[in-house]
């Protein structure tokens, strides 16, 4: 058994990233470590914030003693792009909607689809593009004494490309899935579920990249 600290407090992502890794591995949650440094998301991009997510548990976890041995951090950052906005909500995915709040909080998820919907209430449907957009930092967690220097971090990357509708439309998913619809198809993320979105969505691409490479090994030898 391999396990992993995914470095998020977003279940949803935890139910995906584990249901697309399959049983080999055991995941816990930031919600399950209440004594983990919180990581302030400052980034300008997705890999700066993934990256700074995993480091910063790197460094924390081999100081600690824990119930269950970690063998590798995984974060996850990602979000949406759309390009009637110029790219945004981008990085701020999450805080769409209190953009301005400087607290690190989310906002909730209505807010920010809400708030979407308006900055694209003139918007005609052909220039509704956007991406979702998903990049995952992978850490190994090295004991005490061999965690000297920098440690090594691995990133892997996902776009789901589609466009954004007028109405929310599902009940599956979180975030903007029940406004996005993914190219190819007329229902959203939302309305298509776990079983459609895992087979296309950013984050699935994500771990292909990482499965792919991880079972290669990149100096020879597998990772896991
Ligand atoms: P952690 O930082 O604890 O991982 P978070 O939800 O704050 O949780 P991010 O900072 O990466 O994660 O922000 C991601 C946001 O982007 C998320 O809250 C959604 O609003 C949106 N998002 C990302 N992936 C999504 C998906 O698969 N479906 C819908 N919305 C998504």
């Amino acid at each position: 058994m391999i396990h992993v600290l995914l470095a998020t407090r977003n279940e949803h992502k935890r139910q995906e990233i584990a249901a697309l890794l399959g049983p080999q591995f055991i995941f816990q949650t930031l919600n399950e470590l209440p004594a983990a440094p919180q990581v302030i998301e400052d980034a300008d991009s997705f890999a700066g914030n993934a990256t700074k997510k995993a480091l910063g548990l790197v460094r924390w976890l081999p100081n600690q003693s824990l119930d269950q041995p970690i063998n590798y951090i995984l974060a996850d950052d990602s979000g949406l792009e759309v390009d009637a906005l110029g790219g945004a909500p981008g990085v701020h995915s999450a805080r769409f909607a209190a953009i301005d709040r400087h607290d690190g909080g989310n906002s909730p998820d209505l807010d920010n689809n809400a708030k979407l919907l308006r900055l694209l209430a003139n918007v005609p449907a052909e220039q509704r593009t956007a991406r979702f957009r998903c990049v995952l930092a992978l850490g190994r967690v090295a004991p005490q004494s061999a965690s000297q220097g920098r440690p090594e971090i691995q990133l892997f990357d996902g776009t789901c490309e589609g466009r954004i509708d007028f109405a929310p439309r599902g009940q599956n998913g979180f975030g903007y899935d029940p406004l996005f619809l993914p190219t190819g198809f007329d229902r959203s993320f939302a309305e298509l579920g776990e079983a459609v979105k895992n087979k296309i969505s950013h984050r699935a691409r994500a771990l292909e990249q990482l499965r792919a490479i991880c079972a290669r090994g990149n100096s020879g030898g597998r990772i896991w």
